[in-house]
């Protein structure tokens, strides 16, 4: 087969990219790993910035997200009983944040791409990649049992990651940056009604715990557990029973449970490899960068970078001008600097790390948060950067 930009992975990066260079005419071919239902059921993201979408929305996949997405303006802070709300839309003169799943981002771009008659290659094994310091990259695979090879100008790694494209890139010139967090979360999917209409992150004696949503009828909880810890360790009587402790308010308020439909273990780190491209390669999302759930900024920053690739290509395309192509890597970079800060101040504040019980570290936390619920600088700061910057900032 031959393309112009190889696409491997269909999560948000590879499809929201794949989308982009539909609407400026430049080709793409897609070939994930898993099957399509799977991919379609995977539940993670919950949360969109302003910029994410204004960017699917602006494209024309954003009609159900506007239908169905829920918008909030504040988030709830909770700890020592108290509730503390962070009005995000008035402090960020008018950005909100969307509560729509990240399988529904996803089931949106498929039916797009699919409708324009795009070729997303599911099920697909055995995938490499090979001369991508030269004008003419390649992928093999094995497709529909038949091995195949994809040749391209350019191949977008978008495999997330646990890819293969990361590992493309060689040990001189590259630098990876890792840090490992001493818990982990246990995510929920809970068929019940939220018990709040904004998002609640609290912390308490017994750790973090967040209230999320999905629907009027579907809630999302995480609850912060050991590092390494196992589901089969979380039955749901004592998962209720953590949230019902953590969410504690002296005013009496309460936590409607439900059926639980889905739960697993989520790791908690941080990881950014630079440069974010080699030759004809460029990496996106979460595999070139990873970043703790807390500052809600994954997703979000899979589509900033693909929204910066899909400019660049088009460019390089229409004008044979590689500058904003040579430039990708340090433009991402700046963001995902700015959303790995955030997330780590933010998961620093929430978390109990093991051993900070009685000592400085929790009256550093709780000094930190009384900081952040009383000042309107520090409140504005938290907001601005959970909102996320306009996308062409
Ligand atoms: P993905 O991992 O989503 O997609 C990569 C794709 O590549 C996968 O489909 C994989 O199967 C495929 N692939 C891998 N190797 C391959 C190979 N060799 N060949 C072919 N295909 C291959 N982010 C937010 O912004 N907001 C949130 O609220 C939020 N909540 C989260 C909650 C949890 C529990 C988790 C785990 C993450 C959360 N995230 C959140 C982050 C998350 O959404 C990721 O950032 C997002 O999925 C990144 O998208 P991609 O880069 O497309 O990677
Ligand atoms: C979610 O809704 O899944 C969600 C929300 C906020 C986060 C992480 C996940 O920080």
């Amino acid at each position: 087969m031959r393309t112009q930009v190889a696409i491997v992975g269909a999560g948000p990066a590879g499809l929201v990219l794949s989308h982009l260079l539909h609407l400026e005419g430049v080709e793409s071919i897609v070939v994930e790993r898993r099957s399509r239902e799977y991919v379609e059921k995977r539940v993670r993201a919950g949360v969109l910035e302003q910029s994410t979408v204004d960017v699917l929305v602006a494209t024309g996949v954003g009609d159900r997200l506007r239908r169905e997405g829920l918008v909030h303006h504040g988030i709830e802070l909770r700890f020592q009983g108290e509730a503390h709300r962070i009005p995000l839309t008035e402090l960020t003169d008018g950005r909100s944040i969307f509560i729509y799943g990240q399988q529904e981002v996803v089931k949106d771009l498929v039916n797009a791409r699919l409708a324009a008659g795009a070729l997303i290659h599911y099920e697909v094994s055995d995938v490499s990649v090979h001369h991508v310091d030269s004008m003419r990259p390649r992928i093999r695979c094995t497709l529909e049992g038949r091995r195949t090879e994809i040749e391209c100008d350019f191949v977008a790694g978008c495999d997330g990651f646990h890819g293969i494209c990361r590992h493309l890139l060689p040990a001189e010139g590259f630098a990876t940056y890792e840090r490992e967090y001493p818990f982990g979360w246990v995510g929920i999917l809970a068929a019940v009604a939220p018990s709040t209409d904004e998002l609640i992150y609290a912390t308490s004696e017994r750790g973090f715990a967040l209230h999320s949503l999905r629907t009027p009828e579907l809630s999302r909880f995480y609850v912060q557990c050991g590092y390494n810890d196992r589901i089969e360790n979380w039955s749901d009587d004592r998962i209720w029973n953590e949230l019902h402790t953590r969410f504690e308010r002296r005013d009496g308020w309460t936590l409607k449970e439900g059926p639980i439909l889905e739960k697993s273990v989520t790791s908690m780190r941080s990881f950014v490899v630079e440069p974010m491209q080699f030759g004809r390669l460029f990496l996106a999302g979460d595999a070139a960068h990873i970043v703790p759930p807390t500052g809600a900024k994954g997703l979000n920053l899979a589509v900033r970078d693909v929204w910066h690739l899909a400019r660049a290509l088009v460019r390089s395309y229409r004008t044979g001008d590689q500058t904003w192509l040579d430039g990708y890597s340090d433009t991402c970079l700046r963001w995902v600097w700015r959303a790995q800060d955030f997330s780590y101040w933010m998961t620093s504040m929430l978390h109990r790390f093991p051993g900070s019980d009685s000592g400085a570290e929790h009256r550093l936390q709780l000094a930190r948060l009384a900081y952040v619920v009383s000042s309107r600088a520090a409140a504005t700061s938290l907001a601005e950067n959970y909102v996320g910057f306009p996308i062409d900032a």
